[in-house]
């Protein structure tokens, strides 16, 4: 096998408990998704990558784990997953673990340990600070930093016992592991090589660019509402290149052929990213960047959603392309478990969706990079609709309306930027077909299936030749068919049209060229190859260099 075999797969990343229950319980599970693999096999993705299933308190949805080892009984048994393993291998596809050892839950027994006793052995497994000179434990303005958490507030929870704080740059039960600490990174290690050593084909790395803490711990610059922005002061910290480049040192050297490593890393440059992912400095295959997802954000964080400015969108695909283009390898995502619908989000989820959906599909597979489809986007799965707070259950959510209300946001102005682009957006489940709960579970779902389900599912569209289902499965064959894909250059054209999202690739006097009209107006082009052959479009009756009706997509091949 290839050492980048990568290159030419598509990943898909299943949220196991959105997307299939086998028992009623309303929560997706191991013996569910064990059921579906059929789907994927017909979809033709070459990678499943698994949201946590481990052991977990599941404050963050299993992001917050309290055993590394051992699977959570509302996912199934360790039995259940060798067979889930042994089928998705069965059926010629890979399976990529999720790896979140920025922090583990406070329920963890390395924490339970640590928060014992100052004196205990696994103290230093976590970071610990007294309150701020001059303060008392508990007092206001005593945190040791001043840092804002990403769900909210102080990143320091006090142990009234100790009298110290310690470290959560995400939910209050999701402490930091101390990376500095030798044996952290020894136990971590150990862990993966038990879960490759069972079989599993690599990891995604959750917020991996977030390990290393510049020292001593400071404060950031000021932020509205009191506290300050960390950020700078551990994303892409000093020893994260050197901790990954050990890992792979411990885990993945003699087997990362065939293995897939990506990293998620809120916040990286691509500078960083050249750094990460070539092969030359052997850290992990590629990254997940945020700039295009975070395109919408205003000056209030992602719920203060702001119109679409296409161009800038354009402006940072492209720069990432160019970036990595001699080193390195991008990954390519619309979507994923904290990211809303992209049909909704940069499409038009009302007149035009099927159309929509299947031209930001095109748009995004046909670059260079591995592209990632997360689960319901292959078949245009829209937003919740939510319009109230008491529909939400992502932390997330909770901390920024209590924290935008106390700054004085009208209700009305978070519930619209929620809709938008909160997390549960993406986190519905499946819509496998038009039952009741579209299919998911036999029992009352933890979120509720959309009720667009009746029309809007995987059954309806398997079984339709125009379906946005078999638009993304010709994507997906069409990487795995043309090297122009997966190896081509990149070069942006148009990039000042406001409306089209244009593109030409080239590998050996082979030339692709895309053509997207990300709008509901007719637009003219004038970049095709006249002499162009029709690849693959989301409109009946294509022609080459007519003008792009709404959101319609065109590819065309010159040989
Ligand atoms: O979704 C976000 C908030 O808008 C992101 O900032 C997100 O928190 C960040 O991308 C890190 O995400 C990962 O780690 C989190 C977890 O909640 C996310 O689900 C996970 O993807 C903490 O483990």
């Amino acid at each position: 096998m290839a050492n980048d075999w990568w290159k030419s797969a598509v990943v898909y990343q299943i949220y196991p408990r959105s997307f299939q229950d086998s028992n009623g319980d309303g929560v997706g599970d191991l013996q569910g998704i064990r059921s579906r693999l059929d789907h994927l096999e017909w979809l033709g993705v070459d990678v499943l990558w698994l949201s946590p299933i481990y052991a977990s308190p599941h404050a963050d949805n299993g992001y917050d784990i309290s055993d590394y080892e051992a699977i959570d009984p509302a996912f199934g048994t360790l039995e259940d997953f060798d067979a889930l393993l042994a089928d998705v291998h069965a059926r010629g596809m890979k399976l990529v673990m999720d790896l979140v050892v920025n922090h583990t839950s406070d329920e963890h027994p390395w924490f339970v340990e640590a928060r014992s006793s100052v004196d205990s052995p696994k103290r230093d497994w976590y970071w610990w600070r007294p309150p701020r000179a001059g303060f008392a434990a508990g007092q206001a303005g005593a945190e040791p930093t001043n840092w804002r958490a990403f769900f909210s507030g102080s990143t320091w929870e006090l142990d009234p016992a100790s009298g110290e704080y310690y470290l959560h740059l995400f939910h209050v039960k999701q402490p930091d592991l101390n990376w500095e600490n030798p044996e952290v990174r020894s136990a971590v290690y150990a862990m993966m090589n038990r879960w490759l050593d069972r079989g599993v084909d690599g990891f995604r790395m959750d917020v991996i660019n977030l390990i290393s803490k510049v020292l001593p711990l400071g404060d950031g610059e000021p932020l509205p509402g009191g506290l300050g922005n960390g950020f700078p002061l551990y994303a892409n910290g000093p020893r994260v290149h050197e901790f990954l480049q050990e890992m792979h040192r411990e885990v993945f050297s003699g087997r990362d052929a065939e293995l897939l490593t990506v990293g998620e890393t809120p916040g990286v440059t691509t500078d960083h990213a050249v750094k990460f992912t070539d092969p030359d400095r052997a850290e992990v295959d590629m990254v997940f960047q945020f700039d295009h997802v975070d395109v919408d954000h205003g000056p209030l964080g992602k719920f203060d959603t702001q119109p679409l400015d296409l161009v800038r969108l354009k402006a940072i695909l492209d720069r990432w392309q160019v970036a990595l283009a001699e080193r390195g390898w991008n990954s390519l995502y619309w979507n994923n478990h904290d990211q809303p619908r992209v049909v909704s989000r940069f499409g038009d989820d009302r007149d035009h969706w099927a159309a929509s959906a299947k031209a930001l599909g095109a748009v995004l597979h046909l670059q260079r990079g591995t592209p990632y489809v997360y689960q319901g986007e292959e078949i245009g799965m829209t937003n919740a609709g939510f319009t109230s707070i008491d529909q939400y259950q992502d932390i997330e959510v909770h901390g920024a309306w209590d924290e935008l209300r106390a700054i004085g946001v009208p209700d009305e102005r978070i519930l619209a930027g929620m809709a938008h682009v909160s997390r549960d957006n993406a986190r519905t489940p499946v819509q496998w077909d038009a039952s009741e709960h579209a299919g998911f579970t036999t029992g009352t779902p933890w979120l509720p299936a959309t009720p667009n389900h009746t029309w809007l599912n995987a059954a309806a569209q398997r079984e339709d030749p125009d379906s946005v289902a078999a638009f993304y499965r010709r994507l997906i064959a069409l990487r795995h068919e043309l090297p122009v894909i997966a190896h081509g250059t990149f070069e942006m054209l148009l990039p000042g049209d406001p409306q089209v999202f244009a593109y030409r690739r080239e590998l050996d006097g082979t030339v692709l060229t895309v053509v997207a009209n990300l709008s509901g107006d007719d637009v003219a082009v004038d970049v095709e190859d006249p002499g162009a052959d029709v690849l693959v479009a989301n409109l009946p009756d294509p022609v080459v260099g007519a003008d792009l009706r709404p959101w319609e997509v065109r590819a065309t091949l010159t040989a």
